[in-house]
Parts: C-alpha cells; structure tokens; sequence
C-alpha cells in the first residue's frame, strides 16, 4: 500500500470520527433545540478518491473510489486526487456537449472554485488535479448527478443526494472499505494484464511492443472505471538495421503516443514523414538517434453514442522502419511522468 494511501485512508477515518462527533454536536443541539425550537442541521462531508496507482506508477486504476455515494441535502463531498495521472472532478450540464480533452480546462468552460454548489443548473469543473490535492463540492437540493473525468472517458460517477427526512444507505467506513476495495480489485489485476500485454507482442515475430493495455471494469452500479497499464510491454527491443518495429496499443480508453526525440507541445497529431500504410497503421522510417518522430495519439478519442455518426476507426498501430544502427529512447508523451518509455537497440 502506498503511503500516499495509507495517509488517504487516515483522512477519512479522521473524518469519520470528525463526522462522529458532528453527529454527537447534532443531537445535542436537537435536544437543545427542542426546547428552544430551533434545530439547525449539521451538514456532513464525505471523503472519496480519485484514482489509485501501484507504487511504481505503471498501473493506474482511472476510477472515482467509490463510484456511487448517497448523501443529504447539504452535505458536500472532498474528492482526494491520489494520482500523477491527472484527474478532473466535472459535473456537465444534462446535454451538454463534452468539451474537448486538450485543452482540459477548456472544462466548464474554465475551472469552478473550491465549494462550489452542484445543482445542474450550471457545469462545475475542478481542473486538472494530481495527487495530494483535494476538490470539494457541495449539493445543496436533492438530485441525481452524473460524475465525469475529462480526462479520461468511461471515468464516471453517480452522487445521489436525498432529501433530509430520508435515511441514507452508508456511512463513510463503509465508503472506505469500498474504495479499498476497488483499490486492490483494479490493481491487483495488473500482472494479468502486463502478461496478456507481452504475450500478444510476442505472438508473431521480436519485433512487436505492446503501447499499454487496459480494461474497462465497473466497481459499483454508479459508474465505470479503467484499470491500465501504463507501460510498454517488451519496451526493449532489439532488431537489425532493415527492420520494423510495431506498436499496438491495447487500451480502450487510453491514448498512448510513441515518441523520438524532441517532444512535440501538441501530442495529438503525427509528425510531418510519418504516412499510412494500406492497412491504416500508421508508419515512420527513422535513420538517426536524434530524429524527431511523433506517432500521434494511438487508441481510442471517442464512443460511438445512438443517434449520432459513429466515429472514425481508431488509429492503434505505429510502425517505424530503423534505417541505421544504434540505441533509440523513446517516450509515450502523455505518460511518460510514469515511466512510460523504451528503447529500441538496432544493430548493423
Ligand atoms: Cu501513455
């Protein structure tokens, strides 16, 4: 367990107990209040995560933990970012359009402070946030609110915020256990999947890589999550000079990049050189270590939804032909933080 989480799940408890204690302060002041006929309500607030990562930071769950809550009326909800993989907290608008991932905060549009009230009447917007920061939202009437990540898509959620006169289903210890719960289920996955990611590479010839694999998964009935691995799977390969080496990406919902050289500031788009071979892969031939080669955005930017044009089908394969030997570092753009990078050693 990270200490990042450990430290995570004594905030809650503190909270818990803080709660605990709100609710002693509560049912005082009801007994005051019932002589005095004035009984204000305390309004709780409740602790979740946002994402959880493996020590290392190659496995990444992409999850509200948990993803459903029940609440009153009032109460607010501290989200905990717990992750270098960035995360946002957003409630669109029904029907709004989602904004496009780059630039995230193009969000609301914008960002909304800390405590800022969800009613649907208007979007709120955390921004970009990664680990150790902490958004809040208040509920102030009864609703049902669907959670989102900008970021990532299939990251949702589900807040359903109750009137007072009615009973809520949970307490927070029991949010907790579920959030651990979610944690060691979308991690302990990873090896799995690390190993799928290497076998498919390894399946026809040396010379293929796996460009992360991922899984959407479900924890609760509010909402889906993904559970990724952001690695590349036989990230080091060693070929001859001649010899092209391909990237699958064999993530749903994750974007990856492979990328020589120079960092481009926009990921999305494939370098200038890089063209398409006839089965829609795309391909580069590289002759020099410090060539600048960019593959674009390899997986998924987009869901099909009824009553819409379906979209494009989604670019998974980067190809690079090596015309000179040598050592050749590469980086996934997006997660290269995490330690997504490779090398391919081309010898003569
Ligand atoms: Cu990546």
């Amino acid at each position: 367990m990270s200490r990042i989480c450990d430290r995570k799940v004594k905030n809650m408890r503190k909270t818990w107990f803080h709660k605990g204690q709100l609710a002693v302060t509560a049912l005082s002041v009801h007994v005051i209040g019932f002589v005095m006929s004035a009984a204000p309500v305390q309004a709780a607030v409740w602790n979740a995560l946002v994402g959880v990562q493996s020590t290392d930071l190659g496995n990444q769950a992409l999850a509200f933990l948990p993803s459903e809550l029940w609440i009153h009326a009032g109460d607010s909800i501290a989200w905990n970012f717990a992750t270098a993989e960035p995360h946002t907290v957003s409630f669109l608008t029904a029907g709004q359009i989602r904004p496009p991932f780059f630039p995230v905060d193009v969000g609301c549009p914008g960002t909304t402070p800390d405590g800022s009230p969800v009613t649907g009447a208007s979007c709120v917007n955390s921004g970009v946030l990664v680990s150790g920061q902490i958004y809040t939202v208040t509920f102030p009437t009864p609703g049902n609110f669907k959670l989102v990540c900008l970021v990532h898509i299939r990251m949702t959620g589900a807040v359903h915020v109750l009137s007072l006169s009615e009973t809520l289903p949970h307490d927070q210890d029991f949010y907790d256990h579920e959030a651990q719960n979610g944690r060691a289920e979308m991690l302990s996955g990873a090896s799995g999947r690390s190993g799928r990611g290497k076998s498919t590479a390894q399946r026809d010839s040396g010379n293929e890589v796996t460009a992360g694999i991922a899984e959407v998964v479900a924890t609760t009935g509010g909402g889906s999550s993904t559970a990724a691995v952001m690695r590349f799977l036989r990230g080091k390969t060693t070929v001859h000079v001649g010899d092209t080496v391909e990237w699958t990406n064999l993530g749903p919902t994750v974007n990856h990049t492979v990328t020589f050289g120079m960092e481009p500031g926009n990921l999305i788009p494939p370098s200038a050189g890089v063209t398409v071979d006839s089965d829609g892969a795309r391909h580069a031939v590289i002759g020099s270590p410090t060539d600048n080669v960019n593959s674009g955005f390899l997986g998924v930017a987009t869901q099909d939804r009824v009553g819409l044009a379906q979209s494009p089908l989604d670019v998974t394969r980067f190809r690079v032909t090596f015309t000179a030997p040598g050592t050749f570092n590469y980086i996934c753009g997006l997660h290269d933080n995490l330690g997504m990078v490779g090398t391919v050693v081309v010898l003569p």
